[in-house]
């Protein structure tokens, strides 16, 4: 079994099913359509034409691409010969990008015309790996004369993606995920979440993301659904979509809860909500606010769920039973979860520790780093390797949920997108002046937290230039809301930064 085997179900059983719709709010009236039948011969095509091209089985290709159907096609024909997809964030800048491309030595690069600004920065030296720089605006050209695919065996336990997250060293490292992960995660989330073939999803959220690709897209690629995809998250559509009957399923960070609360608040009448069966929550804690005030306003309770990317989806409240907000249920089906001390022994319910989690969902490693992989995993006495989450929680004596606390580095998530302190920590030490640099997650209403840095500097540091430096190294997500100016960081006697002690 392949992920391309378990996609062949729907196309054999509802062919003429609406698989993928496409439409940009921006562009009203250009809506894009194809049934599962169309869906899957445009994929022939591109992977007759990516074979064409020299994509081999095992090799990488990165996608800089924003949600669009040449996406969902392009993905699911690399899959079909045997290729590893490696989704890059499209927020990304050059030295991101740049990173990314050497570390996965990728041999094609898959952008479009939109993403030309950021293409432009790059140099000869980011793209040396690539051979190959293609334009899905320009496929007719590559895909013209393209042959039928010439079959490939590919086993379950082949690599599909290679996706890339943050890393606590200043660098993002590459999750190696396996055809057999992602049917671990998206068979888990079928049964889980009762997903039908009548299902309608409207996907905002971007495909080069654990969520929109792993919880999204695949899932209702496997159920037969239909999928409604759009570029970005836009209120006025979703509201219009969501409340006219036009989807049975919303899938979102808790920034896109926050906004529609705000908005729906002040809508009389309130949108009709009442086709949808299905509102989910993750990527970053839902606050037990907007989860309650969502209820009281739509009558429709949040359900929130806990995932990775080095794990696709690992805890769910449940579909039918008690959604308990500030907590993240129990664990899927297949997905064993532990939570354990310092010296890895599993506490009592009630007592918070690092949560551990086990599957086939959890990936391979991460690429080309056997000791970043191997300080990631723990053996227990029966000799049982488990995954450490770097998430601290606590499981409920009672109900057995499981409550998310914290984490045990620094991690930073802001509207769903993760930011290690440490890579803004070093960009902003080798700026002109700054002497040290400490950068903390602040609270914030709508994003969840954002960033602020405490600088040490050796004089006068030109903010204006510091900020501009910032945008063009950064993804501007990671930019720092503040810059406060310190004597000292505080430091103890091992002479390591206590952030804790920094105000936030
Ligand atoms: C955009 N901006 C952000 C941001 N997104 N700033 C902080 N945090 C974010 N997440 C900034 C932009 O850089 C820009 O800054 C300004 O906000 C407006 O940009 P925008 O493009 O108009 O923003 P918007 O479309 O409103 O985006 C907000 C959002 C988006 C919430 C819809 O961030 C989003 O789609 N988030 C989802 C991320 C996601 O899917 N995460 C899942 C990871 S997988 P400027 O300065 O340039 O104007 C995972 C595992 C799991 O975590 O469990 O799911
Ligand atoms: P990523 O590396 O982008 O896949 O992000 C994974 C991290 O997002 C997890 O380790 C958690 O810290 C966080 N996360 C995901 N879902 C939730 C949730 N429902 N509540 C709190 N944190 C979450």
């Amino acid at each position: 079994m392949n992920l391309s085997t378990l996609f062949a179900i729907a196309l054999e059983r509802t062919p003429d099913k609406l698989a993928l719709e496409f439409a940009d709010p921006d562009q009203p009236g250009a809506v894009e359509r194809y049934t599962y039948r169309e869906l899957y011969a445009a994929v022939d095509r591109w992977a007759g034409a990516f074979q064409r091209l020299g994509l081999q089985k095992g090799d990488r290709i990165a996608f800089f691409l924003g949600n669009r159907p040449e996406f969902v096609i392009a993905y699911l024909a690399v899959i079909r010969i045997g290729g590893v997809m490696v989704p890059v964030n499209l927020r990304y800048r050059k030295r991101e990008i740049n990173h990314i491309l050497h570390d996965c030595t990728a041999k094609i690069l898959l952008t479009e015309a939109a993403q030309q600004p950021v293409l432009d920065e790059l140099e000869q030296e980011d793209l040396a790996a690539v051979e190959r720089v293609l334009l899905v605006d320009e496929a007719q050209s590559w895909l013209d004369d393209a042959a039928e695919p010439s079959p490939v065996l590919v086993q379950g336990e082949e690599l599909a993606l290679i996706m890339y997250t943050s890393g606590t060293t200043g660098r993002s490292k590459g999750a190696m995920i396996t055809h057999n992960n992602v049917l671990a995660t998206v068979t888990g989330l079928l049964s889980a979440w009762a997903w039908d073939r009548e299902d309608v999803i409207l996907l905002p959220l971007p495909l080069f993301h654990t969520h929109g690709l792993m919880v999204g897209l695949h899932c209702a690629l496997a159920a037969g659904a239909t999928t409604r995809l759009r570029p970005k998250f836009d209120l006025g559509e979703t509201l219009d979509v969501l409340g006219s009957g036009g989807a049975t399923l919303f899938f979102a960070v808790p920034t896109i809860y926050f906004r529609l609360v705000e908005t729906i608040r002040g809508m009389d009448p309130r949108p009709d909500f009442s086709r949808m069966r299905l509102f989910c929550s993750g990527s970053a804690p839902l606050p037990a606010e907007t989860h309650t005030e969502f209820e009281q306003l739509t009558g429709l309770r949040i359900l929130e769920r806990y995932g990775m990317t080095e794990t696709g989806m690992n805890f769910s409240n449940p579909y039918a039973g008690p959604r308990i907000a500030g907590t993240v249920g129990t664990a899927l089906p297949g997905v064993f979860g532990r939570i354990v001390d310092g010296q890895n022994n599993p506490v009592q319910p009630g007592t918070e520790g690092e949560l551990l989690v086990r599957g086939s969902n959890v990936f391979d490693g991460y690429w080309r780093d056997p000791e970043k992989t191997a300080a990631s995993f723990s053996t227990d006495a029966e000799g049982i390797r488990w995954f450490h989450t770097g998430d601290l929680a606590r499981q409920d004596p009672e109900t057995g949920y499981v409550t998310l606390l914290g984490r045990r580095h620094e991690l930073i998530i802001s509207g769903g997108f993760n930011i290690y302190p440490r890579e803004i920590e070093e960009m902003l030490c080798a700026f002109a002046g700054v002497v040290e640099a400490a950068v903390v997650g602040m609270p914030h209403p709508e994003w969840g937290e954002v960033p602020a840095a405490y600088l040490v500097c050796n004089g006068s540091v030109d903010e204006e230039a510091l900020v501009v430096y910032c945008r063009a190294q950064l993804a501007s997500f990671k930019l720092p809301r503040q810059f406060r100016y310190v004597q000292e960081l505080p430091r103890n006697a091992m002479g390591k930064v206590q952030k804790h002690l920094l105000p936030r």
